[in-house]
């Protein structure tokens, strides 16, 4: 809400004509002297927090500051461009005029809503005689639903809100947590999580041209706790609003703008999709407040918890922040992989680990060097030299996730190939030229454009 606060010697005015199809208020004409004129343009988002912040406001400037008799109310669509729609922003403004009475015991008038007005006004030209404010600037969260607003938590307990966005998520639970943990999720400064991010970042952004582009937004927490609603709103309110403002920097918070959005989910993890809860936001009611209309995308995870992920608006899908996706996907492919009994695995070319190499004796330099021909296709490699047995490094690399687990010793050395485990083929393994190991690698990143790196554990 956008109020501006006139001091008046006097104000007049007498409406034409109509500006909107029929107007909720009838035509007028009206004068008073030493009045406080408070013009208000009603923006979205606006509820029973910003009237009652207005109203005290209002009333302690025309009481307190200017000691004017009356109070007018003028609905003044002008100071905004986030107007909310004319059927709301009256009943606010009448809110707003009942409010003000409970507080204010001098002459209140609210002025006709949705005419055209002719009006003179005199202002007092004092230092104080004009003020303008801006009311609840961070858009205001709660459940509304059919005439009026229920918080969040209550939504929750009625059945209009998913369980889950009442709970205190910090941390996933069960098997997924434990796999975040494993990957290095936990800390979003972690190296995997970052490369896990960036190649997410780079996948979204090939797959939505020519309409996607990444957008960064800071400064930014994960809002990976669903109580804070109103940080998620904040974000994607941002998001919403980002229109051409391109990212610098899209790690780790960018939001990627594609028409094809949630299909895209679908890509990353098969089956995400049907776990992908969506909640209006206002819009219709019942529907979650955020100052903006569309619709918030939240990950529902088995365990009963959920991450928002995006959020859908005018044909566009924000999808973001991308740390949240790439949980919701290990979530997702962490939990069917336990119930099914199967092996689970990332996309290949997510993963910032794309070959971990364990070397056996006398094989360290040429393990060396296969790394770096992988690097310098765009693929992370890490070279364990650490003192397991082979067999517990080769958990290691299990325990990471990594696609492609090569062992390399003498014969590997003497013949120029590897011996290749795949993740999506458990319990088998493979010699391949170094030729072939190159060409799979290519295939499996799939892109060009993130960069590669050896990592030598010693
Ligand atoms: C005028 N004074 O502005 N907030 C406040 N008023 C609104 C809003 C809104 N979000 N939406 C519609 N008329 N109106 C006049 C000028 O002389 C009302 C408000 O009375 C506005 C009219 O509807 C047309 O937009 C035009």
């Amino acid at each position: 809400m956008k109020i501006l606060l006139i001091h008046a010697e006097e104000l007049w005015y007498k409406t034409h004509k109509p500006a909107i199809k029929n107007p909720p208020d009838p035509p007028g004409e009206f004068q008073a002297e030493n009045a406080a004129v408070v013009f208000v343009s009603v923006e979205k988002g606006d509820g029973e927090r910003a009237v009652d912040e207005a109203s005290k406001e209002i009333v302690k400037y025309a009481g307190e500051t200017v000691k004017a008799d009356w109070i007018v109310i003028y609905p003044y669509a002008h100071l905004s461009s986030n107007l909310e729609k004319p059927r709301r922003a009256h009943s606010i403004l009448v809110r707003l005029e009942n409010k003000v009475r409970e507080l204010w015991n001098g002459n209140l008038h609210r002025a006709p809503f949705g005419w055209y007005k002719e009006f003179r006004l005199h202002g007092k030209g004092h230092p104080l005689a004009e003020l303008s404010r801006s009311i609840g600037e961070q858009g205001r969260v709660a459940f509304r639903v059919v005439d009026g607003e229920i918080t969040v938590s209550e939504a929750v307990s009625k059945g209009l809100a998913p369980r889950c966005l009442g709970r205190r998520v910090r941390r996933l639970e069960g098997l997924a947590g434990e796999k975040e943990e494993l990957l290095g999720l936990r800390s979003w400064n972690s190296w995997l999580a970052l490369g896990l991010v960036e190649r997410l970042a780079r996948r979204l952004e090939d797959l939505g041209k020519p309409w996607g582009s990444l957008y960064s937004l800071k400064p930014y927490t994960p809002p990976e706790d669903l109580d804070d609603i109103e940080a998620v709103a904040r974000l994607y309110s941002e998001a919403v609003a980002l229109g051409a403002r391109r990212a610098g920097s899209p790690m780790p918070s960018a939001v990627v703008r594609v028409d094809v959005g949630v299909e895209i989910l679908d890509d990353l993890s098969n089956g995400i999709t049907k776990r992908i809860t969506r909640i209006n936001t206002c819009g219709d009611p019942p529907c979650l407040e955020i100052g903006a209309s569309g619709e918030i995308l939240l990950y529902e995870s088995p365990k009963g918890y959920c991450l928002p992920i995006g959020v859908a608006t005018g044909g566009n899908v924000f999808l973001g922040p991308l740390g949240n996706i790439v949980k919701a996907v290990i979530d997702h492919e962490a939990s069917r992989a336990e119930v099914e009994d199967w092996v689970p695995r990332l996309p290949a070319w997510m993963h910032p680990v794309t070959a971990y190499i364990v070397p056996l004796s006398g094989a360290s330099e040429y393990a060396l060097s296969v790394a770096r021909d992988l690097a310098s296709l765009g693929a992370g490699v890490a070279v364990d030299e650490s003192q397991s047995s082979v067999g517990g490094r080769v958990r290691s690399a299990g325990k990471l996730w990594v696609p492609l687990v090569l062992t390399v010793g003498k014969r590997e050395v003497e013949t120029g190939t590897v011996t290749v485990r795949r993740r999506w083929r458990p319990g088998s393994q493979e010699a391949v030229t170094l030729g072939e190991l190159l060409l799979e690698v290519r295939s499996l990143l799939s892109w060009s454009g993130v960069s590669g790196f050896v990592l030598h554990l010693t």
